[in-house]
């Protein structure tokens, strides 16, 4: 709002000049005072609409079910900004490939309980280390990541 009243000063001002100096020449230079005027008012309320201070999240992540190769694995996601509050609405992506060979997780499925909690599932289908990859995104907030080493059993 400071870059608001201060780009609205200036054009005023310069308006102002322009009728106290040039007399009769100010009716063809008026309209695009207003013209700019206009422009700077309506990119300032865009601008201020869509800007979106970038805060950073806090992703916690518990693992709620043994971690055993014939059943899904739970994980459980809490996403809450620097002050505790929690995130909803955001996306979840997860990863899982184990770490002594070259495969990757079958099938991964997220769900939002509400209140910044989310359950992720993940298919670990061979006892081994697996590696998971977690990263939650937010509107108006930074990325945020975690890794997770598990043994399979
Ligand atoms: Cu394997």
């Amino acid at each position: 709002m400071i870059i608001y009243a201060l780009y609205l000063e200036i054009i005023i001002d310069t308006n102002n000049v322009v009728v106290t100096l040039l007399g009769d020449a100010v009716m063809r230079i008026r309209p695009f005072f207003w013209c700019l005027l206009a422009f700077v008012c309506i990119s300032t309320l865009v601008f201020a609409a869509s800007y979106r201070t970038h805060a950073p999240n806090i992703l916690q992540v518990r693992i709620v079910q043994g971690l055993v190769s014939d059943k899904p694995a739970i994980i459980e996601v809490s996403l809450t900004d620097t002050q505790g509050l929690p995130i909803e609405h955001a996306q979840i992506f997860s990863h899982a490939h184990m770490t002594n060979m070259d495969m990757p997780t079958q099938e991964i499925r997220t769900k939002s309980l509400g209140q910044g909690q989310y359950i992720v599932q993940l298919h670990l289908f061979m006892a081994g280390p697996w590696a998971i990859d977690l990263k939650a995104q937010a509107d108006g907030f930074l990325p945020s990541q975690q890794s997770l080493c598990v043994q399979v059993e």
